[in-house]
This record gives C-alpha cells, sequence and structure tokens, in this order.
C-alpha cells in the first residue's frame, strides 16, 4: 500500500519495550485498559483497527494501544510517556481524513473510547458538558430527546467523538446555521503532554479574562494537548424540518439558486449542499446496492445536484416558503427537477444521496481527497481544472473507466460554507498518481488565495503542504506555541507542522 512519502522514524523517541508497558497497566484502575502485542495480551489484528485509518490509505505499527478511565489516568500515563520520551497519538473514533488519528510508526496509541458519559445538561441554557469519548450521535440522540440538538452533524457521526470532532475542528453539514465550533464551545478539559490536567471547562458565554485558551485546542489535531471533556452550547431542535433535491443543468444554476434559497428561507435555511452527475452515480449506485433495488429519483437528471434544508419551529410558515422557493425555481426553469420530502423516511433518503457519497466514492476505489476553501464562483472550476490534469496525464478517460487508473473525479461539497471536496477514485494509491494530484491541487488553490484545508485539517498529509496557504509568520507563530505546550514533541509527531 502506497500512503504517500511519510517522514522516517526519529531516533529522539524510545522504542516500546515490555517494561515499559507493565509500567503503564501499573497506572490504569482497570488492567483491561491497555492491550500490547508486546506483553501478549493483543495480537497484531486486535491493534489492527487503530493503526489503520477510514480510508485504508495511513497504516501505523503501534505495539499498544491505551484506553484510560479518567482524565487523572490520561495525566498518569502522559506524565509517564514524557519522563521516558515516549511518542503518542491521540486517537478518538479515526474517522479523519488526513491521516492524523493512526501513529506513522510505532507511536504509542491513547484512546479516549473509554471517557464516553455525559457530565451535565442544563436545559435553560442548552449547555452541555460530556466527556470527550462520547459518540456525536450517541450525545445528538441524547440532546433530542431533551428538545435540543448538537450544533455539528456529520457523515461519521455514528463514530467520530465529541472530542475528535473539536480537535479537528469540524464543520460539517449544518455549519451554515449553527456556527462554527470556535463560537459554540465553551470550554475544555484538556491533559497537556506533561500530564498536567488543565481544566477550563467554563460554561461561561461571556469570559474576557486574558486569553482565550481554549480556542488553541479546537483544530490542534492533538498536537498540544489531550482534549478529556467539552462545554458546548447546544440550540433547541427545530421542530419542523423539510428538504429539497433539485437536478440543475450547470455550476451557474447552483449558485443562483443558492442565493434565491438564501432570500426566500431566511433564517430557516439549515443546509445547502451540491454535487455533481460524478457524484450523483456513486452515491445513487451504493444506496441501490444497500437496498438491493434500483430506484429512479428524477425524471430529469443533470450535471448537478443541490439539497436544501430547513428548520424552523413553524411547519406551516416553512412549508409556505419552501412552496414559495420551489414555485419560483420551477416557474423561472432555473432547476431540471425537484424531490421534496413527504415524510420522515424520504428526509433520509434524499439525505442519504449527499451524506453516503465518501462512503460511496470508498466503495469505488482507493480515494484522494481534497478539503477546499475558496470564494463560491470558482469552487467548480478547480474540479474543472483537476481533471483536465488528469486526462492530459492520461490517467483519467473519458468520466472514468472502470479498469483505468482513474475511476472517477467527484466535485460535491458544502456551498454555503465556499468549502469543496474533490475525491479522485484510483485503482490503487500509487507515487504516479500522487505526483500527478500534488502539488499541483495546492497550487490552484493558492492562486485563489483559498485554503487547502477547509474542515479536515492537516494531518500528516497536508503538513508538508501548510505553507500554501499560511505565510512564514503565521508558520513561526504555530511553532513557538506547540514547542511551549510540547517542548520534546512526543505528542501527534509528524503531523500538522513538521
Ligand atoms: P480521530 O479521527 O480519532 O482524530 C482526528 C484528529 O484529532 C487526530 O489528529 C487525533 O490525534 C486528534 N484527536 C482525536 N481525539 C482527540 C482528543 N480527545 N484530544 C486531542 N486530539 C484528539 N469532517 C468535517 O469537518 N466535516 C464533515 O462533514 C466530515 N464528514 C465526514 C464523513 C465521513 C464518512 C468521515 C469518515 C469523516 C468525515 N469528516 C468530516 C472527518 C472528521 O474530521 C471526523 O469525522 C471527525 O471530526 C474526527 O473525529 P474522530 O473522533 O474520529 O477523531
Ligand atoms: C463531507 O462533507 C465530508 O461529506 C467528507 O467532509 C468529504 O470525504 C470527503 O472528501
Ligand atoms: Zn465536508
Amino acid at each position: 500500500r502506497w500512503g504517500g512519502s511519510l517522514p522516517d522514524r526519529s531516533s529522539k523517541f524510545t522504542k516500546l519495550t515490555p517494561d515499559h508497558i507493565k509500567a503503564i497497566r501499573e497506572l490504569l484502575s482497570s488492567p483491561g485498559s491497555l492491550i500490547s502485542t508486546l506483553d501478549n495480551s493483543a495480537s497484531p489484528e486486535d491493534l489492527a483497527g487503530f493503526n489503520n485509518d477510514w480510508m485504508g490509505k495511513y497504516f501505523g505499527k503501534s505495539p499498544v494501544v491505551v484506553k484510560p478511565k479518567t482524565p487523572e489516568e490520561i495525566g498518569k500515563v502522559m506524565k509517564y510517556c514524557y519522563d521516558n520520551d515516549i511518542a503518542v497519538v491521540p486517537q478518538g473514533g479515526n474517522t479523519g481524513l488526513v491521516g492524523g488519528s493512526t501513529p506513522i510508526h510505532d507511536e504509542l496509541i491513547l484512546s479516549t473510547a473509554n471517557l464516553s458519559s455525559v457530565r451535565s445538561f442544563d436545559p435553560v441554557s442548552g449547555i452541555l458538558v460530556a466527556d470527550a469519548g462520547a459518540i456525536l450521535e450517541t450525545v445528538d440522540h441524547y440532546l433530542a430527546e431533551k428538545g435540543f440538538i448538537f450544533p455539528l452533524d456529520l457523515g461519521a457521526k455514528g463514530s467520530c467523538h465529541i472530542g475528535g470532532n473539536v480537535a479537528t475542528n469540524a464543520g460539517g453539514l449544518r455549519l451554515l446555521r449553527y456556527g462554527s465550533l470556535h463560537g459554540s464551545v465553551l470550554g475544555l478539559e484538556a491533559v497537556l503532554p506533561d500530564g498536567t490536567v488543565w481544566d477550563g471547562l467554563s460554561t461561561l458565554r461571556k469570559d474576557n479574562t486574558g486569553f482565550d485558551l481554549k480556542q488553541l485546542f479546537i483544530g490542534s489535531e492533538g498536537t498540544i494537548g489531550i482534549i478529556t471533556a467539552v462545554s458546548i452550547l447546544c440550540p433547541r431542535r427545530p421542530t419542523a424540518m423539510n428538504v429539497a433535491v433539485f437536478s440543475l443543468p450547470s455550476y451557474e444554476a447552483v449558485q443562483k439558486v443558492y442565493a434565491e434559497a438564501k432570500s426566500h428561507l431566511g433564517e430557516i435555511l439549515s443546509a445547502f449542499e451540491f454535487f455533481d452527475k460524478q457524484g450523483f452515480a456513486l452515491s445513487s449506485k451504493h444506496i441501490e446496492e444497500i437496498h438491493g433495488s434500483e430506484r429512479k429519483i428524477f425524471e430529469t437528471e443533470g450535471d448537478f445536484y443541490c439539497l436544501i434544508e430547513t428548520g424552523g419551529s413553524n411547519a406551516e410558515h416553512d412549508e409556505a416558503k419552501l412552496s414559495g422557493l420551489l414555485e419560483h425555481l420551477m416557474s423561472n426553469e432555473m432547476v431540471l427537477d425537484g424531490v421534496l420530502a413527504q415524510d420522515q423516511t424520504q428526509f433520509a433518503s434524499l439525505w442519504s444521496l449527499r451524506e453516503l457519497l465518501p462512503e460511496a466514492c470508498g466503495k469505488a476505489g482507493s480515494v484522494y481527497k481534497y478539503d477546499l476553501s475558496v470564494p463560491v464562483g470558482k469552487m467548480y472550476g478547480l474540479v474543472e481544472k483537476m481533471r483536465k490534469r488528469l486526462r492530459d496525464e492520461g490517467l483519467l478517460v473519458g468520466d472514468g473507466q472502470k479498469e483505468g487508473p482513474i475511476r472517477a473525479c467527484v466535485g460535491y461539497g458544502h456551498m454555503g460554507d465556499g468549502n469543496l471536496h474533490i475525491n479522485i477514485v484510483a485503482n490503487k494509491y500509487s507515487e504516479e498518481i500522487e505526483k500527478v494530484i500534488e502539488p499541483y491541487v495546492y497550487e490552484i488553490v493558492a492562486a485563489e488565495n483559498g485554503s487547502i484545508s477547509a474542515e479536515h485539517g492537516l494531518g500528516v498529509m497536508k503538513a508538508p503542504y501548510v505553507s500554501y496557504s499560511k505565510n512564514q509568520t503565521s508558520i513561526d507563530m504555530m511553532r513557538k506555541i506547540k514547542q511551549l505546550f510540547d517542548p520534546k514533541g512526543l505528542l501527534n509527531p509528524y503531523k500538522y507542522i513538521q
């Protein structure tokens, strides 16, 4: 397997021995919280799920996974690692898409899976305090029962942890409505690399008493500390939700419909997603395979599709607004066709066309994923440039071949956030393909003053390319922050900023 050109192992890190494993096990309240191949408490297969990433692109060789049960236990393990120069990878649900959550070599894997409780919820303020290892979907179900919603939703919700979400500053499907985690997270608890447990778990909305330290941890990708709990402001759950998907003739049409949706729907617009016909073909095929039956969704298919979701508190009022938009779009021939969900099942089924795209691409081959931010008008031009390059280099023929090196080049994303995902589905990960795509893809983004990572982070994949989006002064400041928190460079090495 080719996981990209990865940095060599640094000799400054200690190589783990059975004695280290024994000493770390003694720090834990439950011996089962550690499994390792070094003392035969685990086989390599037992560790495979922690060493390999979601895409099957990155794979480490760690001999140990530690899953402490309390922040204090994490503190003890971290102190031991600090004193013994042991490198550590923090891991949540291991759904990250940039090779950040798996070891590069033999780093100790520190998982938050055993820290998964809700600590408190205040129904008056909507403030939730929960352990970092709580699964996003589980927390959202808990909130749903109380009439609230977690202000983040994404396709990996069934596996990702809220600590991992904060560590990556995940954006997701409703950022348009609920904003970034930099705004909704009120406080954090984290264990620093030397083992200190930092209590920054404020539930205050306003607090101007010095630097806002939690912001440094949001999006820090496990490089300066291990987040152990999160305090977050959760909005009321909309009681009326609706979704419609349209087929459209061009990317220009998608932009026009986006402008119309904002103007007609105003405050009830909660998501605006788009995908191209290559994406639609893959996700419909995937969904058909799941259900075992063929389904024709649109009478007239298009080159593009958009999904519009509304969420409000008055079903009649929302339906009137949505019908007004539909009538306007249809009568002005701005869309080719459209489907409006009639019930909860259709709501989920229409969303799955978009939400299952990463899974559908993964099923079709080995996927090179690019997560880019550029002005909305420029977004799809990047996909076209990339397709041209792949065709010029002889890797892509037509829209892709079942057996060729590139099977599809798919464009989709969060229109409302100016966030484009390019998924290049290859027959396998290879150096030859990667060299055609990178750094070309970062060059075309930099030419538009865009970001090479809108929401997935840097991990190991983009660490060498950060200068395409950040100037030298910014990189120097980031290095100083890393040095301040982690002077020995033990936490998530080889990643983020090298
Ligand atoms: P992991 O993958 O385990 O870790 C991610 C990074 O955070 C690693 O660097 C790790 O070291 C660090 N980390 C994890 N937990 C902690 C902690 N407690 N303390 C410190 N560091 C920690 N992302 C989006 O932004 N928007 C999307 O719409 C989106 N959709 C996705 C859909 C699918 C199907 C998949 C597979 C991924 C998607 N992602 C999306 C990627 C996204 O980053 C992750 O899903 C999620 O935020 C990571 O959470 P996790 O618990 O899996 O973290
Ligand atoms: C999404 O928006 C995620 O579905 C994943 O951010 C994107 O897999 C991808 O490239
Ligand atoms: Zn996304």
